[in-house]
């Protein structure tokens, strides 16, 4: 029997998925949701709070309750978690957890007798964490730039330029505003590095692909960076453990959980990363050239890149892989379904009239046109709502929705190009991939299969085959990373579509004009 367990504690809720790598499974999926449970509580809307001012933060005490109520619940579904060898997970990204210094000593001396909630809430120096939502930090990102000697130079070291919800000018901020409680804080970790040190009863470190997630890691070596960490606060090289390597596991599970839950003290524990790079194992990318594409509120699009390849124009975030080798490109889109539905609505579709609009007008739209900001777009940069239509007749309007479709694929093309990756399939998932109209006209534009692909859980599934192909490696039984997921990322049978190479012709013509009509449009934003 080998039994892996991922958890992916994310905004609003904590998700445990259990895997058995013998037979290929998913044996258990499971989620706490944070409203449901501790909003009374602890007073959180949507697993968070708005404090005003663009400041979000949430509860890490929360966060450890429920822990427990998750692993509580698994065993009452009746899963044996004795017979689990290894766990991973990940964290929403960003968010920093602030602990004085009685932690070390309360996480070891932690008793199964009381839940963590009960032993843990004299731990924090700060009671409440600022997590990737939090836009109240601009300042402090323009700082951190300068301290390291621009823009660029922080972009080189650290893969990414400053963005206010990343944990250095989170960090900086808590020591500008709060400098007493900033004093009184010995060590400073991440969603995912706290939910780990729970769970092996010590303070661990943070792994590089959340360590990229912070302006403060050497995307290169992986490793702090003394130069960031000088421009973000004092005394950091104190406060933060050394970035530990995603594939060596940094211990056992704690006394605590075995005597509560039944876990054995040879079950390995892994480094937790991000939610982002934790999907890019969940979603099977484990080789340069796999790109995945979400099509949800907002569309976001996943390389797997072989290099740190930067995106100077904000357009993306570069994080490393979790896979230890590889490095993972993130670009959100804003208006992905934003867009979809505001047209379909505009018109009077549904879903399936939708479909039908694609179907029946031709690749290309006869060159028309359209900008489909409906909403502010983070890529490109377009800071008003702006529908912008060149050579469309806005009463056409199954010509209006074959141009949001065009429009959104040619822009995931023109935005791609920064990661340096040669796309060779797409695996599209989200409530939208659902519409095979939809994914001929991405295989079109960018000239590849595009595959299918369902699951609901990526973070929690990557976290679960990173912790067997870690527990594998420990015991001598080292197995690829392509073997580990590829039973689990399997397409949809039968989703795949094959690029039509007259459609393609159309659209490498096509990529042209839109892209000047995009330029044309929000150089001025
Ligand atoms: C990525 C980001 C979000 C969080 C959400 O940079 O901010 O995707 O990781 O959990």
């Amino acid at each position: 029997m080998s039994k892996y367990l991922g958890i992916d504690s994310s905004t609003q809720s904590i998700t445990g998925l259990l895997i058995d790598t013998d037979n290929n499974t998913i044996v258990a999926e499971e989620s706490i949701n944070f409203d449901e449970h501790f909003k009374a509580a602890y007073g959180v809307e949507n697993g968070v709070f708005d404090l005003g001012n663009g400041a979000v933060h949430s509860a890490p005490l929360m966060w450890a309750e429920a822990l427990d109520l998750l692993l509580q619940t698994l065993k009452d579904q009746g899963h044996d978690l004795s017979e689990i060898d290894a766990i991973a997970g990940s964290g929403q990204q960003h968010g920093t957890v602030y602990l004085n210094n009685t932690a070390a000593l309360a996480l070891q001396n932690i008793s199964s007798a009381f839940p963590l909630k009960d032993q843990l809430a004299g731990i924090f120096s700060r009671d409440t964490t600022p997590i990737w939502m939090d836009t109240s930090t601009s300042a402090q990102c323009a700082e951190i730039e300068d301290g390291v000697g621009g823009q660029d130079k922080l972009l080189e070291l650290t893969g990414n330029t400053a963005f206010e919800r990343f944990s250095g000018p989170q960090i900086r901020k808590f020591y500008q505003t709060e400098p007493d409680a900033y004093n009184n804080t010995a060590y400073i970790g991440l969603v995912s590095s706290y939910i780990a040190s729970l769970l092996v009863g010590k303070l661990v470190g943070v792994d590089p692909g959340d360590g990229s997630g912070t302006n403060m890691m050497d995307i290169a070596a992986r490793e702090w960076s003394p130069t960031a960490l000088d421009a973000t606060a004092p005394d950091l090289t104190d406060k933060l453990l050394p970035i530990a390597p995603s594939g060596q596991a940094i211990g056992t599970i704690s006394h605590y959980f075995m005597g509560r839950y039944g876990f054995t003290k040879d079950c390995l524990v892994l480094p937790f990363s991000g939610d982002n790079p934790s999907s890019l194992i969940g979603l099977g990318l484990v080789t340069p050239g796999q790109v995945a594409l979400s099509l949800g509120t907002s569309d976001t699009l996943f390389a797997c890149m072989d290099q740190p390849r930067t995106s100077k124009t904000g357009e993306g975030a570069v994080f490393a892989s979790p896979d230890g080798e590889h490095y993972m490109a993130l670009t959100c889109y804003l208006n992905g379904s934003l867009a979809r539905e505001a047209v379909r609505d505009i018109y009077h579709f549904d879903w399936g009239s939708f479909a039908e609009a694609l179907r029946i007008t031709v690749p290309g739209n006869n060159n028309g046109l359209i900008l489909p900001y409906f909403s502010p777009e983070i890529v490109p940069k377009v800071s008003e709502p702006s529908v912008v239509r060149q050579d469309l007749n806005e009463a056409d309007a199954k010509a209006n929705i074959r141009a949001v479709i065009e429009a959104q694929a040619l822009s995931s093309s023109i935005h791609a190009r920064w990661m340096g990756v040669d796309i060779s399939s797409l695996y599209v998932t989200g409530g939208a991939s659902a519409n095979a109209e939809i994914l001929r006209v991405y295989a079109d534009v960018h000239n590849c299969p595009v595959h299918r692909f369902e699951t609901a859980n990526s973070a929690a599934l990557g976290a679960a085959l990173r912790a067997a192909h870690g527990h594998q490696s420990a015991t001598g039984n080292a197995v690829s990373w392509q073997e580990t997921v590829a039973p689990f990322t399997k397409p949809v049978a039968g989703s795949t579509i094959k690029p039509d190479k007259d459609a393609v012709a159309v659209y490498r013509e096509m990529i042209i004009e839109y892209e000047a009509l995009e330029k044309a449009h929000t150089v001025a934003n």
